[in-house]
């Protein structure tokens, strides 16, 4: 199982478009283990956006994601980091498919609503970014049978 860091931006938590955001998550079955609102500081979003250093749209991006609450998750699933980011979609909302978190509620190319790390090196240190030990939670969902079909062992 893979976890992977998602970020529900200003502008999705503004909108309230949390809820149904995180039910797309959820009827995809992918498990939610950890979730905070959390106001990002500057420190914080510089080391998280440190690749996009120098970038022209690199001190708008920090001073968007600084102003305003976001909501933080991790969000485990076979295949997840890979899944997720299918889910949101293209970065610029004019762009992103239809049926994409970003293509059916955005139009922005920047305010783009979700951030979800792109490869399981980003997704373990941007989990540590944002989530103290035990704040990750493992636990067995009731459903969890029916979502992945264990018979071999493992879950396909
Ligand atoms: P991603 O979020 O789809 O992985 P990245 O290229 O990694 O996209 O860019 C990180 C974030 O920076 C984007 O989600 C978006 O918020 C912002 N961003 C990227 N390119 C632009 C741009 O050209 N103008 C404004 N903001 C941008
Ligand atoms: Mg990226």
């Amino acid at each position: 199982m893979e976890t992977t860091l998602i970020i529900l931006k200003p502008d999705a938590v503004q909108r309230g478009l949390m809820g149904r955001i995180i039910s797309r998550f959820e009827d995809k079955g992918l498990q939610i283990v950890g979730a905070k609102l959390m106001q990002i500081s500057q420190e914080l979003a510089a080391t998280h956006y440190k690749d996009h250093q120098g970038k022209p749209f690199y001190a708008g991006l920090v001073g968007f994601m600084t102003s305003s609450p976001v909501l933080v998750m991790a969000i485990r699933g076979n295949g997840a980091i890979t899944i997720c980011r299918g889910m949101m979609g293209a970065t610029f909302g004019s762009k992103a498919a239809a049926g994409t978190i970003r293509g059916d509620f955005g139009v922005s190319n920047s305010f783009n609503l979700i951030h979800g790390s792109d490869s399981p090196e980003a997704a373990e240190r941007e989990l540590g970014l944002f989530f103290k030990a035990g704040e990750v939670l493992d636990f067995p969902r009731a459903g969890d049978r029916w979502v992945y079909d264990m018979s071999s062992g493992k879950a396909e």
